[in-house]
C-alpha cells in the first residue's frame, strides 16, 4: 500500500548553483548528495516535514533527466511514492492498466528500491514507488 509522498524530484542543471538557491530561499537543509550511477544523476536530498525534495542533475546527456530538460527545462520531474510492499503495489498499478518502467524494483538512491510507472499511463506524471532503505 502506499503511504506517503516520499519525495519530489526536481530536474536542474547544477547542483552547486541549486543547493544554495534551496538553503537560503526555502530555508531547508541539504541533508546529503549521492551519484546514482544507473540512472545518470547526481541527486540532492532536502528535508521539508516528513518528507523530501530531490534535486536531479544529469551526469550524461542520454540520462532521463537530461531528456527531459531537453525538452521542458528545469522542472518537476516526478512524483515518489513510500510503498510498504512494492511488488504487490506495481502488480496492482500494472492490472489497472499502467505500463510499468521498471517490472521488478531497482536500487535508487539512498539505498532504497524504486520502480517507476510510465508517465503515459499516468495521465502525464512520470511515478515512483520506493521502499526501504536509509530516511530519505
Ligand atoms: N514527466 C512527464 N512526461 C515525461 C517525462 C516526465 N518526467 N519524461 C518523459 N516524458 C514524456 C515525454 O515528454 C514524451 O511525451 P510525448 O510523446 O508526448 O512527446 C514521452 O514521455 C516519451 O516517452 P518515451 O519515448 O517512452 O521515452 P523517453 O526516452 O523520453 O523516456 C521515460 C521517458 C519516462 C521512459 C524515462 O525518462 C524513464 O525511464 N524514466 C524513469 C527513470 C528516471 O526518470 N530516472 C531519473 C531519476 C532517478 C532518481 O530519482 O534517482
Amino acid at each position: 500500500m502506499l503511504k506517503k509522498i516520499d519525495h519530489l524530484g526536481i530536474a536542474v542543471k547544477s547542483l552547486e548553483e541549486m543547493i544554495p538557491f534551496y538553503e537560503k530561499v526555502m530555508g531547508m537543509k541539504c541533508v546529503g548528495t549521492e551519484e546514482v550511477e544507473s540512472q545518470k544523476v547526481k541527486t540532492a536530498f532536502f528535508e521539508i516535514g516528513d518528507t523530501h525534495i530531490e534535486l536531479l542533475e544529469p551526469t550524461s546527456e542520454d540520462s532521463a533527466v537530461a531528456k527531459f530538460m531537453a525538452k521542458n527545462g528545469e522542472g518537476i520531474h516526478h512524483i515518489a511514492y513510500y510503498s510498504e510492499d512494492i511488488e504487490a503495489d506495481l502488480a496492482k498499478a500494472k492490472a489497472e492498466g499502467c505500463r510499468l518502467i521498471h517490472e521488478t524494483p531497482i536500487p535508487g538512491a539512498h539505498g532504497k528500491k524504486v520502480a517507476f510507472l510510465h508517465p503515459k499511463s499516468t495521465h502525464g506524471v512520470l511515478t515512483e514507488f520506493c521502499t526501504c532503505g536509509e530516511e530519505h
